[in-house]
C-alpha cells in the first residue's frame, strides 16, 4: 500500500486532484489542516492523504467498477463449468437408473453409475427394469437382487440373467414365496386358550390393531376373547383400551405385575383366545423392555409375540428395532402397520428377508375393525409395485 500527501489552500481542489491521478474511487485516508501566515490573516492550508493502489493489493483492487463486474462475471462462468463438470457423470447416472435419484452418503457422486452397472451387471432386460422399481421404493439392493433372480432364467444371447415372465408382478410373488414366510390367517381352534402379546416401539398403533383383531376374532370367528393391558404407564392407555373392550363387550384387566398376569391367564376360564396390549417401549430403552420383559414373565414363552412395526420406519432403524427387541422376546411374527403413510414401502421386503421372521398382518388406516389385512406373497407384491388393493 502506497499513501500519496496532495498541500494546498483548497480541500476541494486536492480531492480533485487524486481522482484525476488515481480514479474516482481513490482511497481517502485524512487530511490535517493548518495555518499559514499571520494568526488570525493567516490562509487554512491543507494536506490530503489517499491511497495509491498498488500491484501487491491483488487484481481486483485496480479494476474499475465496470473491470471488477466483468472480471466477477467471467469467474463465475468458470466455477459454473467447473460444477456442470462435476455433476455430469451424476446427471447421467439419473437418467440411466432410472429408479435411483439419491445418492447415498458417503458415495461420490460420479462412482453411483458405476455402483449400479456393477452391483446389477449380471442382470439384463425386465429383471433390470424391475430392480430399477424396487429399488425405487427403497427395497434394499440386495434383497431386490436376491428376489429378481429367484425368477430369472439365463439369456444365452446376452449372457446374463433375465425375467422368466413378461410380468413384474408374478415374478415378485413367485420369489416373494420362496423367500419370505408368511402367518396366514388366524384361526384358532375353540377352546384353545392362545395367548397372543403386541409389542414395539411407541405409538406404531399397538392398542388400535389388537382390537381389529380381537373383532375380527369375536365377530367373525365367534370366539371367546378376554384382553389384558400391561400398559398402566401412559396417561389415558387403560381407558382407550377398556373403552374397546366395553364396545365389543369382552373381559378386560389391567395388569402391573407377573404375579398378576399368571393369576389372571389361570383364573380365565373358557376364553379362547387373550390378547395382551403392551407400552411402547424404545428399543433403545434396555431397562424398560427388562421390566416388561419381566412383566410377561416365562409366560413369554407360550405366548405368541407379535412385533409390531410402522412403516414408515427407515430400513436400517427397522432392522435395529427387530433385533433388540428379539434378544428380549422370541418374537414370533412382524406385524405392519401404516402402510398407507408410505409411497416406499420396501421394509416389507427388507425386514422378513434380513432378519427371517414371518409375517402376520398389515394395518392400512386408522379405522377399527376394517383397516387390516392378512399379509399374503400377493398382497405384499400389489404394495411394493403400487398397485390396487
Ligand atoms: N394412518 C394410520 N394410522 C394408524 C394405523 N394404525 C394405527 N394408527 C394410528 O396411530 C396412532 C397410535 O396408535 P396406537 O394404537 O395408540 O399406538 P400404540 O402402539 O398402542 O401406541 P403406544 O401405546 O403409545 O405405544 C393412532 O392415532 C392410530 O389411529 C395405520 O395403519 N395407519
Ligand atoms: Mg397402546
Amino acid at each position: 500500500m502506497e499513501i500519496v500527501k496532495y498541500e494546498g489552500h483548497d480541500l476541494e481542489q486536492l480531492i480533485h486532484q487524486a481522482k484525476q491521478e488515481y480514479g474516482k474511487d481513490v482511497k481517502i485516508i485524512s487530511y490535517e489542516v493548518s495555518k499559514s501566515g499571520l494568526p488570525f490573516f493567516g490562509r487554512k492550508k491543507y494536506a490530503l492523504f489517499v491511497q495509491v493502489p498498488t500491484e501487491e493489493e491483488g487484481f481486483m483492487d485496480v479494476l474499475s467498477k465496470e473491470e471488477k463486474s466483468q472480471e466477477v462475471d467471467k469467474f463465475l462462468e468458470r466455477i459454473e463449468k467447473m460444477i456442470d463438470k462435476k455433476i455430469e457423470p451424476l446427471k447421467k447416472a439419473i437418467v440411466q437408473e432410472g429408479a435411483i435419484t439419491e445418492v447415498p452418503p458417503h458415495t461420490s457422486q460420479g462412482s453411483r453409475q458405476l455402483d449400479f452397472a456393477e452391483e446389477f451387471k449380471e442382470f439384463t432386460g425386465d429383471a433390470l427394469d424391475l430392480i430399477k422399481l424396487l429399488l425405487k421404493k427403497d427395497v434394499d439392493p440386495k434383497v431386490a437382487k436376491l428376489l429378481v433372480k429367484e425368477s430369472c432364467g439365463f439369456d444365452i444371447d446376452a449372457n446374463k440373467f433375465d425375467l422368466n415372465t413378461s410380468f413384474f408382478k408374478e415374478a415378485l410373488v413367485n420369489a416373494i414365496e420362496k423367500k419370505i414366510k408368511f402367518k396366514g390367517p388366524l384361526k384358532i381352534q375353540k377352546g384353545a386358550f392362545k395367548v397372543i402379546a403386541f409389542v414395539g416401539p411407541t405409538g406404531v398403533g399397538k392398542t388400535t390393531n389388537l382390537f381389529k383383531i380381537a373383532s375380527e376374532l369375536v365377530i367373525n370367528q365367534k370366539l371367546k376373547i378376554a384382553v389384558i393391558s400391561i400398559d398402566t404407564f401412559k396417561v389415558g392407555a387403560i381407558q382407550q383400551a377398556r373403552s374397546f373392550s366395553n364396545i365389543l363387550n369382552i373381559p378386560f384387566f389391567a395388569i402391573t405385575d407377573s404375579k398378576n398376569l399368571r393369576k389372571t391367564l389361570q383364573n380365565l376360564s373358557g376364553i379362547d383366545v387373550v390378547l395382551i396390549d403392551t407400552v411402547g417401549r424404545s428399543h433403545y430403552d434396555y431397562w424398560r423392555l427388562g421390566e416388561m420383559k419381566e412383566i410377561l414373565g416365562s409366560g413369554s414363552d407360550f405366548m405368541d409375540i407379535s412385533l409390531v412395526i410402522s412403516c414408515n420406519y427407515k430400513n436400517t432403524e427397522a432392522i435395529e428395532v427387530v433385533n433388540r427387541y428379539r434378544t428380549f422376546f422370541p418374537i414370533s411374527d412382524i406385524f405392519f402397520t401404516k402402510i398407507d403413510e408410505t409411497y416406499k414401502p420396501g421394509i416389507l421386503l427388507n425386514l422378513p428377508i434380513k432378519t427371517d421372521i414371518p409375517v402376520s398382518f398389515i394395518s392400512t388406516g386408522q379405522k377399527v375393525p376394517e383397516d387390516i389385512r392378512v399379509l399374503t406373497p400377493e398382497r405384499m407384491a400389489n404394495y411394493i409395485l403400487g398397485e390396487s388393493l
